[in-house]
């Protein structure tokens, strides 16, 4: 196995100018490569942007602050409107193409001028990945390198194949710091994913201060696995990630898992169990042995309280039950419970999202289902709901890439680098087609993963597999061929400071 140090700094200087248009991942949907020289970035080049509005200025200034790092250029966006400058990178979302959607992009690359166009200002903020991705890995750096800053010429017209790209980090079982949550939504962003799904509850913790139910955090926030201690979220500290996320065209989707999942609550609120008596605080890895008392009309206070302050902190437009392994009630007392918490979702004006065994009940065509094993997206389906695809045997993060991973579960099997690119979101359940899947999410659940270098080991190199499957076409899409891209892009997440397995499926350059 080759370790991480030698992708020394060395190979990342091999590949200062030996990359083409096609090392993107994801993969474009077209790319036309040019003969014509590179563009080279040099000391005095400008961002213009058009129009000047405050959105568009910030996406200029993302850009300069990305190139500024590493090249030292100081470069600054263009004071006034006009013709872009000869050497300049421009980004336009005036008289764009609407068929460029909510995020895709036009990006063409001459020896003197780059220009990035988009029909939203979503997609400028992923063709600007696009521009990272076509820099050599140093740009990366957050210390000044040498060049020269060649981006290869030519066209590429990019546009997503699904709206749901998502990626979920579970603060739950070992609790993560905002900077930590900020670095993740950052490695995301690079790979042009577009959802933040925050799993916020679990029986090991609970993760954001409710006002009208403070104990859950203060008291139910006090532990994690293996009896650590955890820890929360104010909710300033929330709306800062809500908004950390926003900027880089990020829906955060916050989950407060229910009927079951729910120790943590549990333990904070002796009036939540059916007994009257709280359970103790957990940090044991079981699943499945809690449940809300679904009788008790206390508890759809508790759940309208909290769904509640969660809906007025979220601007997107949904809000994660959880759902998911419940093995302590009925399937009617189940039912009943989702369809009352369906109600109390709408009624603060958000959409439901839930594990897809929430199929079992009565659901409106405006609630997602998320498929994770078994067949209950059908149901989800079968009622003109749609469908997010993280079937665990692909796309668990924390499942071990192989028998030698010293981190993560193995209750799916083992996903190897190939076997987290090498899959069809449509072929997974039957009956459930293209229209009816949003699109699909990867998921970190952090039983094993107790700090950002465990989580980056575990994410990379399999995020960037899942990011070409959400947005790249099928058609064109081969191991083959992206292996060879992402052995390129050791050099990148190296440069990005990423702590990469490196695994030995890939040739890494
Ligand atoms: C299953 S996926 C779970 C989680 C665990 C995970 C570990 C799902 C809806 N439930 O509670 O953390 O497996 O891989």
């Amino acid at each position: 196995m080759i370790s991480p140090s030698l992708l020394t700094e060395t190979l990342i200087e091999k590949q200062k100018l030996n990359y083409s248009l096609r090392d993107i991942i994801p993969l474009p949907k077209s790319v036309l490569s040019s003969d014509e020289k590179a563009f080279t970035l040099k000391a005095g080049a400008h961002i213009s942007v058009e129009p000047r509005t405050t959105e568009m200025l910030n996406l200029g200034e993302y850009l300069a602050n990305k190139l500024n790092a590493s090249t030292g250029y100081g470069i600054q966006i263009l004071p006034e409107t006009g013709a872009p400058a000869k050497g300049s990178i421009h980004l336009t979302i005036s008289d764009s193409d609407p068929t460029l959607g909510e995020e895709g992009y036009l990006l063409t690359i001459s020896e003197n001028l780059v220009s990035l166009s988009a029909n939203k200002p979503a997609g400028i903020f992923r063709g600007v990945q696009s521009i990272r991705q076509l820099l050599p890995p140093l740009i990366e750096s957050t210390a000044v390198q040498t060049g020269p800053w060649l981006i290869p010429a030519g066209t590429i017209r990019d546009i997503p194949r699904f709206s749901w790209r998502g990626v979920m980090l579970d603060v739950a079982r070992h609790f993560f710091s905002v900077k930590d949550v900020e670095r993740f939504v950052d490695l995301m962003a690079y790979y042009k994913m577009n959802r933040f799904h925050l799993h916020l509850s679990d029986d090991q913790g609970w993760r954001l201060m409710i006002n009208s139910w403070p104990k859950l955090a203060t008291y139910g926030g006090n532990t994690q696995v293996g009896g650590g201690r955890g820890g929360y979220y104010s909710q300033e500290e929330y709306a800062h990630i809500v908004k950390y996320a926003q900027r880089q065209y990020i829906t955060v989707i916050p989950e407060i898992d229910m009927p079951g999942h729910t120790n943590a609550a549990q333990a904070s609120y002796a009036e939540l169990n059916c007994n009257g008596v709280a359970p103790s605080l957990y940090s044991g890895i079981d699943v499945g042995f809690s449940a809300l008392c679904v009788d008790k009309e206390i508890t759809y206070t508790f759940v309208n309280d909290v769904v509640k302050e969660l809906a007025a902190l979220t601007p997107g437009p949904y809000i994660h039950v959880g759902g998911d392994e419940v093995s302590t009630l009925s399937a009617a007392d189940y039912s009943r419970f989702i369809e009352r918490v369906q109600a109390i979702v709408q009624s603060h004006g958000k959409q439901m999202i839930g594990w897809a065994e929430i199929a079992q009940a009565h659901l409106s065509s405006s609630s997602i289902a998320q498929h994770w094993k078994d067949n209950f997206a059908q149901l989800a389906v079968q009622q003109n709901a749609k469908v997010i695809m993280s079937p665990a045997n692909k796309l668990y993060m924390d499942i071990k890439y192989n028998d030698s991973t010293h981190l993560g579960l193995i209750w799916a099997g083992y996903i190897g680098v190939k076997d987290a690119y090498e899959w069809e979101p449509t072929t997974i359940v039957s009956g459930v087609r293209e229209d009816d899947i949003l699109g699909i999410e990867a998921a970190l659940w952090s039983e094993t993963i107790q700090t950002m270098t465990d989580a980056e080991y575990m994410v990379f190199p399999r995020l960037p597999g899942y990011a070409e499957i959400g947005w790249s076409q099928v058609k064109g899409r081969t191991w083959e061929d992206y292996e060879r891209r992402l052995s390129r892009h050791g050099a990148r997440l190296k440069a990005l400071g990423v702590n990469f397995y490196p695994s030995s499926e890939v040739a890494w350059k």
